[in-house]
């Protein structure tokens, strides 16, 4: 049932949920070959909303198949640079044309608030193809001048190319999924890759809709196949492929480490992006007016389901309980409702899976002695909703500081100096991807910025991101970096041509 605050879904939405997906491999558009399908549902209602195909083996090995080909003989890789970067930009066109059934699409499907959708996902989405776009035209190599010891007097012209890697397998998560499905497609595009991409079990509807807009902008048979289905039997298969040359993933650490046991076989390249627990700190002098909306926003945006949320809020003793109090009076204040309702501030998680993993955690916190500042936690009502929960008296070595919770809860702890206690307390994680810093003292900022050893660090800002911003993570948050120009280093080989003169 759609209440009455909601937006009302476009006729072409509407059309596409009802009818059962299709995955799209070769430039067809295929039922899966075992014929099963699976539900999709809504977060927030509980109910079914459409279906998908529930690919195995036997699909991945027709989809690798349909890029290897469109890879070894095909018009992607003949193509000119030029005339692939203008496809790519075609598709960042498209999605803006497209944004709005893109918008309802992901709200409905993943939870997220309508106004985040058309504000956030649809436009940075559609910025990413345009900026790798860019890059097409500019994979240039280098020329080098060398010196070889044991051919005297002999003259070299050396350089290097940069080649596309090959088939890669690209499995993605469900907390951004046109977004994630953007961040991996653009560059491995834009590199003259061919690519079997998995789309999340809780969330493949936008992601098919992206696939129909590829063909629409003229990306060739084969160039890009989309499949649905679950991890064990659509993902494994990609990760574990002989004939995929590279594979890229998003999601928890613990199927990270699953992913570069599969990929052994061949020794594919891996590149990784995990989880997080990432600190943000408050120091003394911090603009408080800026500060507590941003702390709530580096946690509470997309409902803490985000891999760089700064769960682990650090604040300094002496104002310690005014940021608090601002911050759970902020997740108090949040209005809570399903995604399509446009006055929708946090919607619910995104599947029962979640919603049981994260209430989990609140009890395992609260067992432990830690205590919401917040009225926070589950909520009476149907869907997978969780209002946003601060807490407090968490002592670092409980399970709330370490674990990735990836749901609307932060821990606040306090700190007494600008010492090394903090650094070592905000570095004591096995994650690295993201930090904050908030201060207006901008040698301290400098400073703490070289020592968090994470690949992302906000000062007086969180969850700013850019196409041309490389983000990805130390340590057990990942391999690799995505976006900027770094992420051409994961779909691009390296080849040194030596000539004798
Ligand atoms: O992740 P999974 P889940 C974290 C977050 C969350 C937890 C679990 O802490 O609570 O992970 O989420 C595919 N071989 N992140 O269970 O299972 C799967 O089908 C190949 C952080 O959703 O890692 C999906 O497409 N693929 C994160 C994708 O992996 C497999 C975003 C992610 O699912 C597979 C999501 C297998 N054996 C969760 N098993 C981030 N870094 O942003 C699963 N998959």
């Amino acid at each position: 049932a759609v209440a009455a605050s909601e937006v009302a879904l476009e006729p072409s939405v509407q059309q596409f949920i009802d009818t059962p997906r299709k995955m799209l491999i070769g430039g067809q558009w295929v039922t899966s070959e075992s014929g099963k399908t699976f539900e999709v549902y809504n977060p927030s209602t509980d109910q079914i909303i459409s279906h998908a195909q529930a690919a195995d083996k036997a699909d991945v090995d027709k989809a690798v198949k349909a890029a290897r080909q469109a890879f070894d003989n095909g018009p992607w890789t003949k193509m000119s640079p030029a005339e692939r970067g203008r496809i790519i930009w075609k598709i960042g066109d498209l999605i803006m044309d497209y944004q709005e059934e893109l918008a309802q699409l992901e709200s409905l499907d993943n939870g997220k608030p309508i106004s985040i959708a058309r504000a956030a996902d649809v436009p940075l989405a559609s910025e990413m193809f345009q900026y790798m776009a860019g890059w097409a035209t500019k994979l240039n190599g280098t020329q080098i001048g060398i010196t070889v010891p044991y051919a005297p007097g002999a003259e070299w012209h050396a350089y290097t190319r940069r080649e596309p890697v090959g088939v890669c397998g690209q499995i993605i998560p469900w907390n951004f999924p046109l977004l994630m499905a953007a961040w991996k497609l653009a560059p491995a595009l834009a590199c003259g890759n061919t690519v079997v991409m998995k789309l999340a079990e809780e969330t493949p509807l936008s992601g098919l809709k992206l696939a129909e807009i590829m063909q629409e902008a003229g990306v060739p048979d084969g160039v890009v196949n989309i499949i649905t289905g679950f991890g064990e039997e659509a993902g494994a298969p990609i990760a574990a492929h002989p004939q995929v040359d590279k594979i890229a993933f998003t999601g928890s650490t613990e199927v990270g480490r699953l992913i570069v046991d599969a990929a052994k076989g061949n020794l594919k390249k891996v590149s990784l992006e995990l989880g997080g627990k990432s600190p943000n700190i408050v120091l003394a002098d911090a603009d408080l007016e800026k500060t507590i909306p941003g702390a709530a926003n580096a946690i509470f945006f997309n409902h803490g389901q985000c891999c760089a949320a700064g769960s682990r809020l650090f604040v300094h003793e002496s104002i310690y309980d005014e940021v608090v109090e601002g911050v759970a009076d902020f997740a108090r204040n949040m209005k809570m409702g399903p995604g399509l309702d446009p006055e929708t501030q946090m919607g619910p998680l995104v599947s029962r899976t979640q919603f049981d993993r994260v209430t989990g955690f609140l009890d395992s916190g609260k067992s432990q002695g830690a205590r919401d500042a917040a009225d926070g936690g589950r909520m009476d009502r149907e869907g997978y909703f969780v209002k946003p929960t601060v807490l407090v008296d968490v002592k670092d070595d409980m399970e709330v500081f370490q674990e990735e919770i990836f749901g609307p809860v932060v821990t606040a702890s306090k700190f007494s100096d600008l010492d090394e206690d903090l650094i070592k307390r905000a570095n004591d994680t096995v994650f690295g991807l993201a930090s904050g810093i908030w201060t207006q003292d901008i040698g301290k900022a400098h400073k703490l910025a070289s020592q968090i050893r994470a690949g992302t660090v906000w000062v007086n800002c969180y969850n700013i991101f850019d196409a041309a911003l490389p983000f990805g993570g130390y340590k057990q948050s990942g391999w690799g970096r995505e976006m900027g120009e770094q992420v051409l280093n994961n779909y691009t080989e390296c080849k040194a041509v030596t000539v004798a003169l």
